[in-house]
């Protein structure tokens, strides 16, 4: 069996957030991943099946899916580059370095960094790890929900299960984990920033749409264009995604609460899905009649993420005057 590089999470009740929301809230914790989000479930399982025998992979990213791929190669013994842009914080690089991967800094965007990685995939013979558009990621994203269907047991279904959309690799992972364990009616609340956000523009316009630039400060979440399938499974009626966006102010709000109620820090990126529940936003979709009144358990999938230290909270504090 192939080496397994992400850990089972905890699965852990938020007491606080069950009292704010009214039905029990259980955070699935991926922020204590080996990496410190879930990018290393599909970028282990890509590379498990793609890079065995590779002479080295490259990787684009807004910082959580390098680190990812550094250390998996690290772990596999695989030289690593990774290409992150101009917006990657100095302690994402350094991280990065730390793994022993060689890192270039390309352009203003991930896009921008994206075309690099596939540049030097080509010329260096490198193999090339996306960072959430591709089934094997899907596929390897997709054990969060089998985890937390093996944890909550076959009777306590969730209402509905939220997490934050970049370029989709996430969503695309839990739908298809809920395929897995027979749930495909618990609906998805997919966040996002404005400014960041590709799925909700997709969604409404009934086609991909790609973003002039990247205004909100979650550059973790900043890729212009959401991945194919995840706009597809939204226009599927396989399952319901209820597609949402908060403000910058929102996320970075839902951040200091949740250090302040459950002594973590996480980044904005993960601040757009801890929104959902801070902000009030389940409640104005149970009072909409998007969701049900009860509601079954909602299972908030705490994607973690490295782009933050107490310096760049403080500096965001004040950026965005929150
Ligand atoms: N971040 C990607 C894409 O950036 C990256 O390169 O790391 N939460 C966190 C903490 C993330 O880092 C990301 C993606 C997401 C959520 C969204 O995941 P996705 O892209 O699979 O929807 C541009």
């Amino acid at each position: 069996m192939a080496e397994l590089f992400h850990i089972n999470t905890p699965l852990l009740e938020s007491i606080s957030i069950s009292k704010l929301v009214g039905t029990p809230t259980y955070l699935k914790m991926e922020n204590s991943q080996p990496s410190g989000s879930f990018k290393i479930r599909g970028i282990g399982h890509l590379c498990q099946q793609l890079a065995t025998n590779s002479r080295g992979i490259v990787c684009s990213s807004g910082g959580n899916a390098g680190v990812a791929a550094a250390y998996v190669a690290r772990r596999m013994s695989l030289p690593a580059t990774i290409v992150v842009p101009a917006s990657s914080p100095q302690n994402v690089v350094q991280r990065l370095r730390d793994h022993g991967a060689s890192v270039r800094i390309v352009g203003e965007v991930w896009d921008d960094a994206d075309a690099e990685a596939v540049r030097l995939s080509l010329s260096e013979g490198l193999t090339y790890v996306p960072p959430f558009d591709h089934p094997l990621l899907w596929k390897g994203h997709s054990s969060v929900m089998v985890e937390v269907a093996a944890a909550l047991g076959p009777t306590a279904k969730p209402g509905a299960v939220i997490v934050s959309v970049g370029g989709g690799g996430l969503l695309c992972g839990v739908v298809q984990g809920l395929q897995n364990v027979g749930w495909m009616d618990v609906p998805v609340i997919a966040m996002e920033t404005v400014g960041a956000d590709c799925f909700n523009a997709a969604v409404k316009a009934g086609r991909l749409v790609t973003l002039e630039n990247i205004s909100s400060e979650a550059k973790c979440l900043g890729a212009k264009t959401v991945c194919r399938q995840a706009l597809e499974y939204s226009q599927s009626g396989e399952v319901t995604i209820i597609s949402e966006v908060v403000s910058d102010q929102q996320a970075l709000q839902a951040v200091l609460t949740f250090l302040d109620e459950e002594r973590v820090l996480v980044e904005l990126a993960c601040g757009a899905a801890l929104a959902a529940v801070y902000s009030g936003l389940v409640k104005q979709l149970q009072d909409e009649g998007r969701l049900p009144v009860p509601l079954g358990p909602l299972v908030v999938v705490v994607c973690g993420g490295g782009s933050i230290n107490l310096e760049q909270l403080i500096n965001l504090k004040h950026k965005l005057q929150v």
